[in-house]
């Protein structure tokens, strides 16, 4: 695994509890580590389990004892790590986005389909496909008990960057992330929609929004934790140092806070997207709603083990919104964990990504979401910026000089 930061700790979790909780046709074994520096991947590795550990991530894709390399580095580094892998006879999972770029998707997805040819697997790990509650949702609408889909309305709403003095941490800067909001949490609601819906987006109007166009350089030495440099937040709420005694130096946030757009998906369906990290008081909430001829499914992420279902076929004076426990052994995943009405975690979703990436590969079949799947994200994700930036079809409203009601 290379990277050792929010995301690595989870995937290091799901490498450790998977053949624990799943029989699997091979056994995963976390064989070495990769940071760039080597007091902290030295501790990372003995705190996630790691057997070895290493500064040079060349090192540990050339190594006859690695078979997967897992990518879990912001995402500028995502497409040089990916294409050695891919060309070093390596199976690769890569966090999401796939990469900063249309260009370096195109590259991924194109080096991915040469090396299946040999066998080499991919994946791209947008791992809320594996909460329970959305495979649910996939499979009442591939089953048709929604019907015809007429909309999909998906929020992906966080706040740890609404205070000004929060640090200009990677996630922040466009040349390292890529984009904000956007790619961050935008990415895995068109990916999850995409996934349940079964369709694809065509065509997006956009607007992207900076509120805090300047914020504190994060301070070296002032120990934020790995995943507030991982852009989380400061674990000790403090801001960075001042700077030789002048008060700390700011740089230009470069990236979006919140994106916004409206979608047409090409079975018929329109959609709305909102990706902000200024949801005051939403502290991870991915709400999805889908609304069909039949009926409506709707998920919160800050509630992940229930789905609410309305079935417009019920007799009318029994119609409303049903709360679905998903703690059945029939659930998506479910079976391997608990007894009914035992709930599972963010975490687990990483499990379930590691059930099937490892079950694919030993099986030999391709995961998914493929590297396929994860440029077409890309693609969506750079319509919304180029929309965002034309402007173009943006209707003004005639400012009036009526007083604003007090
Ligand atoms: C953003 O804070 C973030 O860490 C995303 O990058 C992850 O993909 C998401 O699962 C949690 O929030």
């Amino acid at each position: 695994m290379v990277g050792y930061a929010f995301m690595g700790a989870a995937h290091s979790q799901a490498w450790r509890t998977v053949n624990r909780v799943y029989d699997l046709p091979a056994q995963v074994r976390m064989t070495m580590l990769c940071g760039r520096d080597a007091a902290k991947v030295a501790d990372a590795a003995g705190r996630l389990g790691w057997a070895a550990h290493t500064t040079d991530w060349r090192h540990l894709v050339a190594s006859d004892e690695v078979d997967v390399v897992d990518i879990c580095t912001p995402g500028d580094s995502h497409a040089e790590i990916a294409l050695a892998a891919l060309a070093a006879g390596k199976h690769v999972l890569c966090e999401k986005p796939l990469a900063n770029t249309v260009a370096e998707a195109r590259s991924m997805a194109a080096a991915a389909a040469v090396a299946q040819a040999s066998g080499a697997r991919s994946m791209c790990g947008f791992n809320y496909r594996r909460v329970p509650a959305v495979a649910m949702m996939r499979r009442l609408v591939a089953e048709g008990r929604l019907g015809v889909i007429r909309h999909v309305r998906a929020a992906y709403l966080q706040d740890w960057i609404v205070d000004p003095q929060f640090p200009l941490v990677w996630r922040l800067q466009r040349d390292r992330a890529g984009s904000g909001a956007l790619g961050d949490v935008g990415a895995h609601i068109i990916d999850l929609t995409q996934f349940v819906t079964g369709q694809r987006i065509t065509g997006v109007s956009a607007v992207t929004e900076t509120f805090v166009k300047e914020r504190p350089l994060p301070a070296q030495s002032h120990g934020l934790a790995a995943h507030a440099a991982d852009g989380v937040a400061p674990v000790d709420g403090r801001g960075p140092v001042p700077v030789d005694g002048q008060g700390p130096a700011t740089g230009p946030v470069t990236v979006d806070d919140a994106a916004v757009f409206v979608a047409r998906l090409d079975g018929g369906a329109l959609a709305t997207y909102e990706a902000s990290r200024f949801a005051t008081g939403r502290k991870n909430s991915l709400r999805v709603e889908i609304n069909g001829s039949l009926g409506t499914v709707a998920f919160d992420l800050e509630r992940l083990n229930e789905l609410e279902f309305y079935d417009a076929t019920r007799p009318t004076a029994e119609q409303g919104f049903t709360r679905i426990l998903m703690t059945e052994q029939e659930h998506p995943y479910m079976s391997a964990w608990w007894p009914p009405g035992h709930l599972i975690g963010y975490e687990h979703t990483f499990t379930h990504q590691a059930r099937d990436f490892v079950e694919a590969v030993a099986t030999g079949v391709d995961p998914t979401p493929s590297f396929a799947d994860g440029l077409q994200v890309q693609l969506v994700l750079d319509a919304v910026t180029r929309s965002a930036e034309l402007g173009s079809l943006w209707a003004q409203v005639e400012p009036t000089l009526a007083a604003v009601p007090a």
